[in-house]
């Protein structure tokens, strides 16, 4: 099974929580997911236990020990990006799919044609391309 690192905005806005929720449990019937707390509901009471350094080291660690990123970027945050810019660096394949009825995604991740970038307009068209990419 391929493991995944899902990237999703937690300090840049938890709007799309929920959708990161039911991405994770559906790559989890196929691909081990390093990162399912990216969809927990409760991402605000867990983060006041752990300090940020550890934060950083544990979630490179993970990015480091991924087969593939695979990042949901219709919310801004500044924490995905320097993962996927990362990843790049890195040699990890990458795959961001955004909500383009909901944002304009960046040209810096646009612009660059390291990235697979996936535009939906409804969250049904997602689920079929993870299967191609997982399987
Ligand atoms: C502890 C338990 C659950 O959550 C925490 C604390 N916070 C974080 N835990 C793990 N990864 C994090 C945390 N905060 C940010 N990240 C990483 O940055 C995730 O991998 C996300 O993909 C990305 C989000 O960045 P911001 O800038 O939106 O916070």
């Amino acid at each position: 099974m391929k493991k995944v690192y899902f990237a999703g905005s937690i300090r840049g806005g938890r709007v799309d929580a929920e959708l990161y929720r039911r991405l994770i449990e559906y790559m989890q019937k196929t691909a081990i997911v390093l990162t399912e707390h990216i969809g927990s509901p409760h991402l605000n009471l867990m983060e006041q236990g752990k300090r940020d350094m550890e934060i950083y080291d544990q979630d490179m660690a993970w990015l480091r020990e991924s087969d593939i990123l695979i990042g949901e970027c219709t919310c801004p945050s500044l924490g995905v990006g320097y993962e996927l810019a990362y990843a790049e660096k890195i040699g990890k394949p990458c795959h961001i799919f955004y909500d383009r009825t909901k944002t304009h995604l960046s040209a810096m991740l646009t612009g660059n044609p390291y990235f697979h970038i996936h535009p939906y307009s409804d969250e049904s068209e997602i689920y079929p391309l993870i299967d191609a990419i997982l399987n």
